[in-house]
């Protein structure tokens, strides 16, 4: 990168679900939002609170605690609580990546108009707010669908809804999903449409690269003869990537600490919050922030009839936030089988939005 930062790339860069058990919610045009499964027929049975059920909930949380170094899988930060939480940190002073993103559909918006073209469907992946897409959705040519897709019911819903009252007459097909599951979302997407998938906010990160290269080898064949925007935050200071999750209100300790509160609620274990310290960091040689939980004393939890031991000063390492550079995102895109057409970065060369092209 060159010193002088620009908001767009020099000219090599920017030529222009599985749902197990999951409850899935769809809504005809101009219908009302109702649940409805392709497996299921109506009313025949309850969805359960989340895309993935409680028993899912607990296998993975006990799989993941019982590990020599324990872990917990950031998809369960998600419950209504956890996405309020989220809500809250992107309003941080600190958290600079919603509105860099922000920023970045607002300002390419023309260019981003080109890009997707006319007609298109337009999945999103991770939906808890409808912001970004109505942004989007204003800068689409007749978009012909919005799907958003997303773990937390009660989010989606609320994300479904807001866009269908700001876009009277666009067909807007909610689904609740995990969608870092392995089963293909096809049955839920129009075979007709060119589909245009948004994966915003550099949810990317949470991924480990290898998992990032098969994530996106998955979207790039969903979305094959259409294309992907995606945002991904930027390597940077440390001090301001920390600084980013370790907002001075603790909204971030809030958000890590509600995997176990929602563990109490949702499963009757007997986690004590507070007696976990919020911990995160930057470890600039995997460019990724890992934000963990420190037991803060020797104690025991229980969860679904185990006993989980926690010495004191031990971690739960409950999420990875990984930071890629420009052409390393853009190559990682490439081996994906993605062609990178359009890379964006703020002024201040913090977060990055791309085009990237799934070939017909
Ligand atoms: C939604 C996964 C992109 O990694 O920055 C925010 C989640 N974790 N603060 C991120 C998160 C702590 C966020 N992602």
């Amino acid at each position: 990168m060159t010193d002088k930062r620009e908001d767009t790339m020099p000219a090599g860069w920017s030529q222009l679900a599985g749902f197990p058990g999951g409850g899935i919610f769809g809504r005809g045009r101009r219908g009302r939002l109702a649940p409805l499964s392709a497996s299921r027929p109506a009313g025949a049975a309850k969805p359960p609170a989340g895309a993935v059920g409680r028993t899912a909930f607990a296998r993975e949380l006990l799989a993941g605690l019982q590990q020599p170094r324990k872990t917990t899988p950031c998809k369960y930060f998600y419950d209504a609580c956890g996405a309020a939480l989220f809500e809250q940190i992107c309003a941080q002073p600190e958290y600079y990546l919603t509105r860099a993103e922000l920023s970045l559909l607002t300002r390419h918006a023309t260019r981003l108009t080109e890009c997707i073209g006319d007609d298109a469907e337009l999945i999103e992946f991770g939906a808890s707010s409808p912001v970004k897409a109505s942004v989007l959705l204003h800068v689409m040519r007749q978009p012909a669908a919005y799907v958003p897709v997303d773990i937390s019911g009660g989010a989606l819903l609320e994300t479904a809804g807001a866009i269908s009252t700001a876009f009277p007459g666009l067909d807007v097909r909610p689904l609740m999903a995990d969608y870092t599951g392995d089963t293909a979302l096809t049955h839920a997407l129009d075979p007709k449409r060119r589909r245009v998938g948004f994966f915003p906010g550099s949810s990317l990160g949470n991924f480990e690269p290898d998992e990032a290269l098969a994530f996106l080898i998955r979207l790039r064949k969903l979305l094959q003869g259409g294309g992907l925007l995606i945002g991904v935050d930027l390597v940077k200071d440390p001090t301001r990537l920390h600084a980013a999750y370790n907002d001075a209100a603790g909204a971030t300790a809030a958000f890590n600490r509600n995997v176990l509160v929602r563990a109490n609620r949702e499963l009757g274990a007997d986690f004590r919050p507070e007696q976990f310290a919020h911990y995160a960091f930057y470890d600039p040689v995997a460019r990724r922030i890992e934000m963990h939980l420190v037991s803060l004393c020797d104690q025991d939890a229980h969860v679904a009839g185990r006993t989980l031991h926690f010495d004191e000063g031990e971690s739960i390492r409950t999420e990875y936030s990984h930071k890629y550079t420009v052409p390393d995102f853009r190559a990682l895109a490439t081996r994906a089988g993605f062609r990178p057409r359009l890379s964006v970065i703020d002024s201040e060369g913090l977060f990055s939005l791309h085009w990237l092209e799934s070939p017909a």
